[in-house]
């Protein structure tokens, strides 16, 4: 199955501008090359378009770009469920708000063809606003309350056909949780591994335990990478750096093992704002994670089998 590249050029769900660049940057730092390097056939399909804007107003005042958002998620929901038919799709955003859209029409694609859909969260932030919770107004703070069917957007963004099952998440590299997102998280299934987790655990057996839940289940697995899961050290170039995060070699094992897994059938790269990188460091660092989950080892050795038998 080929790659196939996607552009997501939106902004308006963060708090600054910039992230609208993110899809020309991950180009220009060589995604599809490193691909094709590991021996992948890749598609570009270019830049994906918002469908038109309808007026909408919420009570939550605080609430910026909600026309925008839902136009942009419809467009990505309808963009993830076509690719996710054709072959492995990497969406290249643009912000986090992104995942709205592909994470639903992921799901959808999942549902059709009857297989249980499980989705691995690298972030610093939980993402599970909803649009009455968020202080910020920022919704790249919300795709995965929505994704996971919270209620709170009935009459705003696209109804939620299939949510993802709380039990099917799993977040690592947590440390920024608003208190609204706390109280939710508390009530959820989700499986949360913030960063005390991972540095009196390392990120393995971690992962493991995961991954065996999925490949038990015949699942398959879906991964959203914000850059701000990794430390500011490292990747700078993200609007909302969050101190103490996921170093080179933690993030870089999270994507090794998830190759040898087997189960990964899509990736969402989000939050690379280009204008607060520097000399393009943090897009080749993306670059880099990305063909280590596709494949790229530094030496062969015999691995964990995942596959479900
Ligand atoms: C904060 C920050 N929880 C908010 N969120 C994100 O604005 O709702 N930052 N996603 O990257
Ligand atoms: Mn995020
Ligand atoms: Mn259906
Ligand atoms: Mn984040």
């Amino acid at each position: 199955k080929p790659c196939l590249l996607i552009g997501v050029p939106v902004q308006e769900g963060a708090g600054r501008l910039g992230c609208d660049m993110g899809p020309s940057a991950f180009r220009t730092a060589g995604l599809a090359t490193e691909l094709q390097n590991l021996g992948y056939a890749v598609e570009d399909r270019g830049n994906i378009a918002p469908t038109a804007f309808r007026e909408m107003r919420h009570t939550n005042g605080a609430i910026k770009a909600l026309p925008e958002t839902v136009a942009w998620t419809e467009a990505i929901a309808d963009a993830a469920f076509k690719a996710s038919g054709e072959g492995l799709p990497i969406f290249l955003g643009g912000d986090h708000s992104l995942s709205a859209g592909s994470i639903t029409g992921l799901a959808r694609r999942a549902a059709e063809d009857g297989r249980e859909f499980f989705v691995l969260w690298l972030d610093s932030h939980p993402d599970f606003h909803t649009l009455e919770t968020t202080t910020s107004g920022n919704l790249h703070g919300v795709p995965m309350a929505y994704a996971t069917g919270r209620q709170g957007f009935d009459g705003y963004f696209p109804k939620v056909h299939h949510p993802v099952k709380p039990e099917n998440v799993c977040m690592m590299g947590i440390r920024s949780v608003d208190p609204a997102e706390r109280a939710a998280l508390a009530t959820t299934g989700i499986t949360i591994h913030d960063m005390r987790a991972i540095d009196e655990n390392g990120v393995a057996p971690l992962l493991d335990a995961f991954l065996k839940r999925v490949a038990m289940a015949d699942g398959i697995l879906h991964v959203s990478l914000d850059v701000d899961f990794l430390d500011p050290g490292i990747a700078p170039g993200v609007g909302t750096t969050v101190p103490g995060g996921a170093t080179f070699r933690e993030a870089h094992l999270i994507m090794e093992m998830l190759h040898d897994s087997g189960l990964v059938r899509s990736l969402d790269l989000v939050e690379l704002n280009p204008f607060l990188d520097e000399r393009g460091r943090t897009a080749l660092l993306m670059v880099d994670l990305a063909s280590s989950l596709m494949g790229r080892r530094v030496l062969d050795r015999p691995t964990q089998s995942y596959r479900h038998t």
